[in-house]
């Protein structure tokens, strides 16, 4: 199997950390959507990542399905997920309210890379960022109630969201506003799998 993509994506470096955590051997190609442009659309035509190129060819994108998908592959490898009932929901709604912070950290960061200056439109900003604490309000209060194990999807997923907002949008994300959080991604970074899946790695 390959993962292709580099770790500065939240969505690349949750499905590298927890490929580690079920113990599936995989090669990692560490392609850029913007450098590597036309290496990453021979593999995948919508140029998305992350992309895995499973045993048999298939390509298959978007973090949450290869995770679907390699969960059954390591059936017998150590769970990431709460069996069903509350808990798994609990993780789910986490997780959920983690791709959001995601989605909306990356949204502003391609507003200003990627637009001229003069083309940014602060309306926009303005509601992404609100947005933005909206999600990690819910995530803080959510993980005072309970917070998931560092090691699991929505452990995995909180953590990496944290790290990449506080790496490309420092101005808008305060760790002090958000304790329980930072306190549960510091703990995260400082897991094996964690440190040895860097960001700018
Ligand atoms: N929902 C997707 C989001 C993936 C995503 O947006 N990845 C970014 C990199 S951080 C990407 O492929 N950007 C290129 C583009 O959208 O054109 C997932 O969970 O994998």
């Amino acid at each position: 199997m390959i993962l292709i993509g580099m770790l500065d994506s939240p969505y690349v470096r949750r499905v590298a950390i927890s490929m580690k955590v079920l113990g599936l051997e995989h090669e990692h190609r560490p392609l850029s959507v913007f450098s590597d442009f036309d290496q990453v659309q021979a593999i995948n035509p919508a140029v998305k990542v992350p992309t895995l190129v499973t045993g048999g060819g298939q390509v298959l994108m978007d973090s949450t399905l290869i995770l679907a998908y390699l969960e059954e592959l390591a059936a017998h490898a150590p769970r990431i997920r709460p069996e069903p009932g509350p808990a798994r929901l609990r993780a789910l709604c986490q997780t959920s309210y983690a791709l959001a912070a995601c989605d909306k950290a990356v949204q502003i960061v391609y507003e200003r890379r990627l637009r001229p200056q003069e083309k940014q439109h602060q309306p926009w900003l303005d509601r992404v960022q609100l947005q933005l604490h909206g999600t990690w309000r819910q995530l803080e209060a959510s993980l005072r109630e309970e917070a998931p194990d560092c090691l699991s999807i929505a452990g995995i997923t909180i953590a990496v969201a944290w790290s990449f907002a506080q790496q490309m949008v420092p101005d808008v994300m305060a760790a002090s506003d958000y304790p329980a959080v930072a306190a549960l991604t510091a703990l995260a970074e400082r897991q094996p799998v964690f440190l040895a899946t860097p960001m700018a790695g």
